[in-house]
């Protein structure tokens, strides 16, 4: 029987997720085709939306995840069922361990099937496996409910703590026709996604209490601090309060690296000795050494200041003296004002030790650099790229790998927010190439993906993704021949070698050049300055193989202490 709001025309599955995400500002998603989800993906496209398809979902995932983390909208995976669906989970694992809004979209078999268990193509009960992963986990079995269903992920996704959103779109969904205007008025516009969450008074005057007692306080910026994007005002309480800070590696650039007041060459120094540390968007994680022990100067008791968003973060590994619960922005706002002229500067013998200990660790660090080993090691390679990247604070630097990591984090400086891009709390191999592409499709600029070979082998088939969309991409792998480093022999002397070794003298720069791409080989820092300023000047894809010491690296990089030894070892 008609109704007052009900029409001829008619809409479907496929159209309303289109339009569910259009209507909330999506303009790109990351994915990989196939059943169900091809004509997605086509209609997607026919719709204006940017599909960015890859070689593997993982990528793609990742690729979202960072745009997330870049854009403070959630980044959109498409994957198949099941398989698909799996290599995205990983990335969607991996976004909701490091706070980056994501949503990872699966089409799924029939639900009558996959419940009865009687073998569907791609059969797997995905809402369920994604649950432990995921900040949340929804499924939408009606059309009428797809606008609710991508509100509800894109609240999840956004609000509070960021996360990875897993969304269930079974076959049958996308191909449910309802009436066209049933079908508009279901969609939702999500109003406020984010909304600020302003921290209580009596927390501030708490905190702002803790850190007038200090006498050696420490400011510690985590990539929570980098996400919120509130730019000015962590500058302003640093430069306020006049106290040392040190970023983590994610915020590094959040303030220029070369900021007068970063402890970051002395950091085990600032961590040991500092009496009061305020920690911004970063949690006591295993990075941090859960707050406890050597690197911290333990017995000395330290108070800590907690500013961040999700208040079960409090007291996780220490106790937290103060917690200050809210949105980033807010909460230093808030901290700023309470800063007035008469607020106690830091103790200038505290400074005064701080700039001791870095001019001495630059000095030696100066030491290492100048050297001109043949082969080139981590730092001679290292240096050439610093070099090349100093006047271009613009240029996103996406880094993995162990050694590579490790050392580029520490040599090359970030001048300016959310440039650098990395393996983050899980210390993971193979956001490589993901977090390169969605970098540069989000902001249209020049990436430059420093990776260790091992690390570029999880996502190397995407320089092929790289090509396709002729992105301004140059990755430079630092070949070293094998996992940490190339020299490991079978104690047996077997045919097969060690573990961590893979083929010498691999050319990687050829895999580029079999898409088209602009493939270098680099022997000397001299080379490698070359290739990278001509891939810059380029903006072509570009893959540089630079020929490092294949004895250079150590076990596991600076966290080989996490190894478990072996008895036999130990003896
Ligand atoms: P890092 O690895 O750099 O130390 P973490 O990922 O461990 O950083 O910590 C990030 C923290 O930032 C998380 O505890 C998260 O809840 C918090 N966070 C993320 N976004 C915001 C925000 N907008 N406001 C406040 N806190 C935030
Ligand atoms: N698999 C995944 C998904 N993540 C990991 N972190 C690892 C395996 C273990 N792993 C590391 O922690 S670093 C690393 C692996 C395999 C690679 C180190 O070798 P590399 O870098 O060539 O990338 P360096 O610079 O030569 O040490």
């Amino acid at each position: 029987m008609a109704t007052e709001t009900t029409t001829t025309e008619l809409t479907d599955g496929f159209h309303l997720v289109v339009d569910a995400l259009k209507l909330n500002g999506i303009d790109t998603i990351y994915g990989l085709v196939g059943i169900p989800i091809t004509d997605l993906a086509r209609l997607w496209q026919a719709e204006g939306g940017r599909f960015i398809g890859f070689r593997h979902e993982q990528h793609a995932g990742n690729a979202a995840a960072i745009a997330g983390y870049l854009t403070q909208k959630p980044g959109i995976c498409l994957t198949v069922s099941a398989p698909g669906f799996l290599n995205g989970l990983t990335a969607l694992a991996n976004a909701t361990t490091n706070c980056f809004p994501m949503i990872l979209i699966s089409g799924s078999s029939e639900r009558e099937i996959v419940d009865l268990q009687q073998g569907d193509y791609e059969e797997m009960d995905q809402l369920n496996a994604a649950r432990p992963y995921a900040k949340a986990a929804y499924r939408v079995l009606h059309a009428e409910d797809i606008g609710i269903g991508v509100a509800r992920a894109i609240r999840a996704a956004v609000s509070g703590r960021p996360g990875g959103v897993y969304l269930d779109l079974p076959a049958k969904l996308l191909a449910q026709a309802i009436d066209a205007e049933r079908g508009r008025q279901s969609l939702v516009k999500v109003v406020d996604p984010a909304p600020r969450q302003i921290p209580a008074a009596d927390a501030v005057a708490r905190a702002l209490d803790v850190l007038k007692g200090a006498k050696r306080p420490l400011i510690l910026l985590g990539k929570g601090a980098a996400y919120a994007q509130a730019d000015a005002a962590i500058r302003a309480l640093v430069e306020k309060s006049g106290i040392p800070y040190l970023p983590m590696s994610m915020a590094k650039g959040l303030l220029p690296d070369d900021h007068a007041q970063s402890a970051s060459a002395a950091r085990s120094y600032v961590l040991a000795e500092a009496d009061v540390v305020m920690l911004v968007g970063a949690r006591l994680n295993w990075l941090l050494s859960h707050g406890k022990g050597k690197t911290w100067g333990a017995p000395v008791p330290k108070r800590f200041i907690q500013v961040d968003i999700a208040p079960t973060e409090i007291d996780s590994n220490v106790a937290i003296a103060a917690p200050v619960i809210g949105d980033i922005g807010s909460c230093v706002e808030a901290l700023v004002a309470g800063i007035g002229a008469g607020f106690p500067k830091p103790d200038a013998q505290w400074l005064g030790a701080i700039a001791e200990r870095k001019a001495k660790n630059a000095a030696k660090m100066a030491e290492t650099l100048a050297k001109d080993p043949v082969p080139m090691n981590f730092h001679s390679a290292l240096r050439a790229i610093r070099d090349v990247l100093a006047p271009r604070p613009d240029i996103y630097v996406v880094n993995e790998g162990a050694n590579t990591l490790d050392f580029a984090r520490s040599i090359i400086d970030m001048r300016e927010p959310r440039k650098r891009l990395d393996s983050g709390t899980w210390g993971i191999m193979g956001i490589g190439m993901g977090f390169a592409i969605g970098a540069s499709v989000t902001t249209g600029k020049q990436v430059v993906a420093i990776e260790g070979d091992s690390a570029f082998g999880f996502s190397g088939m995407e320089v092929e993704t790289i090509c396709r969309y002729n992105l301004p991409v140059c990755i430079v792998v630092f070949n070293n021949n094998g996992v940490y480093r190339g020299t490991d022999v079978n104690p047996t002397g077997g045919k097969d070698v060690a573990p961590t070794v893979f083929v010498k003298g691999a050319r990687y720069d050829r895999m580029m050049e079999a898409f088209g791409g602009i493939g270098r080989n680099a022997a000397t820092p001299a080379e490698l300055t070359a290739a990278l300023n001509e891939a810059i000047a380029s903006g072509r894809p570009t893959l540089i193989n630079a020929v490092i010491d294949e004895a250079a690296g150590t076990e596991s990089g600076r966290i080989g202490n996490l190894n478990p030894q072996s008895a036999a070892k130990k003896k």
